[in-house]
């Protein structure tokens, strides 16, 4: 056995217990018993509300908002993190915490364990009889809601993890959050993973805006090659590349196919990716109606290379191309 003095504090860096449909399991899946704290700017914390909702969870499950915007969670150090409001009107869709009284995400954190030394991250999900942290990760939460809780769900035959489709959502979820990391953490990891796994296919998706970067401009050709559906494309980018490190050969289906409005919104001056940009959407874009292209700062002289392509051929006849 351990002795008290010798043994260490161990750190904690997550939470990742399950409910479980076993009245003896230490997290039973009882209606009443837990609480999912979320905040409607966090895309991993509004999934499991997505979920809690299409599952009809809601009178089994409560739920609560901090503030979209973080704030400073102490005093004395520098920790900016999602906060609750004062009051219960402040801020739309915000309340304050009811259950445990927290000014902050990171509170809670602190007490369901004061080693814990990871980031304070929403969802939660959290024990009111234990008064504890079940679990941070939005995924494994999705698949308490989907299968443990039928017994007092809404909508217990929803199968939102069928069997015949886990392999493919399994790999979407990894690609998100790959995605996802992009912007948050390291550009170049997208770039690497998606030379060592295939981009997975998005049928069902119509519309998208990206804000693209560096290595994420070099992959659009093969991003949007897996959305064969695609109809309506944003783009909004504010680095430049230099244009030969753009393979633009590849053309996409959904170029040839489906996309019928296209919008760049670019930071940049002077700089000649945009061209280039435009013009492989002009020249390989079938059935395009529309292309529009704003600028957040730009030259005269750019400007008028830009109206120049209001002229210039494209491969749909019908396509507009407006400058705003
Ligand atoms: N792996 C987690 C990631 C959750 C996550 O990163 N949440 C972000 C909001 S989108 C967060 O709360 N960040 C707080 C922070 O970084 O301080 C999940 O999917 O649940």
């Amino acid at each position: 056995m351990a002795n008290e003095k010798s043994d260490f504090a161990r750190t904690v860096t997550s939470f990742r217990n399950f409910v479980i449909q076993k009245p003896d399991s230490q997290f039973p899946a009882e209606s009443g018993r837990y609480h999912l704290y979320i905040s409607y700017a966090s895309p991993w914390a509004s999934r499991c509300l997505a979920i809690l909702k299409l599952k009809g969870l809601d009178k089994a499950i409560s739920f609560s908002s901090v503030q979209p915007l973080r704030r400073k969670t102490k005093e004395n150090d520098e920790h900016i993190g999602w906060v609750f409001p004062d009051s219960d009107t402040e801020v739309l869709g915000a309340e304050r915490d009811h259950l445990n009284g927290a000014k902050s995400i990171r509170a809670l954190y602190d007490i369901a364990n004061l080693n814990y030394k990871g980031k304070y991250t929403v969802p939660v999900l959290w024990d009111k009889k234990l008064n504890t942290i079940v679990n941070n990760e939005s995924c494994q939460i999705l698949r308490m809601f989907n299968t443990e809780f039928n017994h007092v769900a809404e909508n217990p035959s929803l199968d939102l993890y069928p069997t015949n489709l886990r392999a493919i959502i399994d790999e979407t979820n990894e690609w998100i959050y790959q995605f996802a990391s992009l912007f948050d953490i390291n550009a170049g990891r997208l770039y690497r993973s998606t030379k060592l796994r295939p981009i997975p296919k998005f049928h069902n998706l119509y519309h998208l805006k990206a804000e693209v970067c560096r290595s994420s401009l070099q992959l659009l050709p093969a991003f949007l090659e897996r959305c064969p559906n695609l109809k309506n494309l944003i783009l909004e980018y504010s680095v430049t590349v230099y244009p030969e490190q753009m393979d633009f050969t590849n053309v996409p289906r959904c170029l040839i196919s489906t996309l019928e409005y296209v919008e760049i919104k670019k930071h940049m001056i002077g700089d000649e990716t945009g061209m280039k940009l435009v013009n492989y959407f002009l020249e390989n874009s079938a059935i395009l109606k529309t292309l529009t292209l704003s600028f957040s700062y730009s030259s005269s002289i750019e400007l008028e290379s830009y109206k120049k392509l209001l002229t210039s051929t494209k491969l749909s006849p019908k396509c507009q191309v407006i400058i705003v």
